[in-house]
């Protein structure tokens, strides 16, 4: 229907006829002259008319438009300084393709800001403002950066399975569903999946996915349904083939997200590029950091959303780093499948970004005895696993992975709280829209 988007009309196309389609952004009546802001994908449009020089009929029918509603306006380009990108059209005809009702549940020029549950109940008019559309098109350039670079180091994207019929990371935070005659779950993560793909000769797959997560957490960084990139790598000497490839990953992504220089002159934000090696940090050294910094964390507990955020702070402060490992893990905080380093420690580790933990992953167990006797450790019953554990008993390399919430990437990167960065967020108070 329209010959450009608004954002490829610029003052050398002077005298040209174009046609564009967008809403109706805003109106402006001076009497003899009318302006419409039309709203399109690429920006916004002066649609200028003047009683003389515009025919009577348009000027009748701009009055009866509503803020909103969708037109198709045929017209001519014409320079005009004075016009915002000095340019504006005069239209030759206007139809009315679709008429907004008012008054508007959401106002998108932002005059009246709304609160954010406003906005998400009304989310597909949220999206009109130009700095919203800007945090989904630097996700997906995300999300597309991630999946080209594993794709370009020979990973192989997976799809596995979402109805489940047992836990994968313990035994609690599980939805239930009916299934046919049984019982069975939304699954929390691809993590048994991957990991049988390593006794296949995949060697290295990933799969950008949906975790389905039953917690109660009513946070600004944890939502129930979220989306990951999870990656899992056989052959691996240790965990620290892991953190290399993880470290590759989100240094590609936050580069490519910093590549949007559109959106996020819109979104005025701007994005450090993040340099290589990315810090890594044990543990203890975490924990120490912390009791000395008054944040009194027990050896074996995990962090808590203020000693991550006090973390985030002092590694930017001492190390000039929003990135961060933090490894060697205590091995009882972790799920089941990890790798022990001894009795006590794990082949664990986090990725932290700006305070908040955005990635975890480990080396995991190949050896089926010690992955029965670590289930059982971990009070879950082997008979539930049977289908998993199989696949370790039959030639099962040494293997480790992780799961990136991209979410949470979003929400770090453009300091925003998770359910700005996602279209429909999913948690506690919230199934529609
Ligand atoms: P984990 O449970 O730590 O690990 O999840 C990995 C990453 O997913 C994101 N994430 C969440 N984001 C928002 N809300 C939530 N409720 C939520 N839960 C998880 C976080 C987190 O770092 N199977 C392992 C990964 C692996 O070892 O491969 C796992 O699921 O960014």
């Amino acid at each position: 229907m329209r010959s450009h988007y608004s954002d490829e009309i610029t003052p050398k196309l002077d005298g040209r006829e174009v046609s564009l389609c967008g809403w109706v952004h805003e109106i402006r009546d001076l009497g003899g002259l009318k302006f419409i802001i039309l709203r399109d994908r690429g920006g916004f449009i002066q649609i200028t008319a003047k009683k003389g020089t515009t025919n009577e009929e348009i000027m009748n029918k701009i009055d009866k438009i509503s803020k909103e509603s969708i037109l198709k306006i045929d017209g001519l380009v014409v320079r005009n300084d004075k016009a915002p990108r000095g340019v504006e059209i005069i239209p030759r005809k206007i139809y009315m393709i679709s008429r907004a009702k008012s008054p508007l549940p959401l106002d998108v020029t932002q005059k009246v800001r709304a609160d954010l549950d406003t906005r998400l109940n009304n989310r597909f008019m949220d999206l009109r403002k130009p700095e919203i559309a800007s945090i989904f098109k630097i996700r997906s350039k995300v999300l597309n950066v991630g999946r080209n670079f594993l794709i370009r180091n020979g990973f192989i994207e997976i799809n596995s399975p979402k109805i489940i019929a047992s836990a994968s990371e313990g035994g609690t935070e599980l939805f239930p569903i009916s299934y046919f005659d049984r019982e069975a779950f939304l699954a929390q993560s691809p993590q048994l999946y991957k990991q049988m793909m390593m006794a296949t000769g995949l060697d290295r797959v990933f799969e950008v996915t949906t975790y389905f997560r039953a917690e109660e957490h009513d946070t600004r960084r944890h939502l129930n349904e979220v989306t990951a990139i999870d990656v899992e790598i056989a052959f691996i000497r240790d965990e620290n083939d892991v953190i290399n490839v993880l470290e590759d990953l989100i240094i590609e992504i936050i580069n490519g997200a910093s590549e949007c220089h559109n959106e996020l002159k819109i979104l005025k934000k701007e994005i450090e590029i993040p340099k290589k090696p990315i810090k890594r940090i044990t543990y203890d050294r975490v924990i120490d950091i912390l009791n000395d910094n008054g944040k009194m964390i027990e050896w074996g507990d995990d962090l808590d959303t203020e000693a991550e955020k006090i973390l985030g702070r002092i590694m930017m402060e001492e190390f000039n780093s929003e990135l961060y490992f933090i490894t060697k893990y205590p091995l009882e905080i972790k799920p089941f499948y990890t790798m022990p380093d001894n009795e006590k420690y794990s082949r664990a580790f986090d990725l932290g970004y700006k305070g908040v933990e955005i990635s975890s992953g480990s080396q995991r167990i190949h050896d089926p005895e010690l992955l029965v006797e670590r289930i059982k450790k971990k009070n879950l019953n082997p008979e539930n696993f049977e289908f998993y554990i199989n696949a370790f008993r039959y030639g099962m390399p040494p293997h480790g992975g992780f799961g990136l919430g991209i979410d949470r990437v979003m929400m770090q990167l453009l300091d925003l709280q998770i359910r700005e960065v996602v279209l429909f967020p999913r948690d506690r108070h919230r199934l529609t829209p």
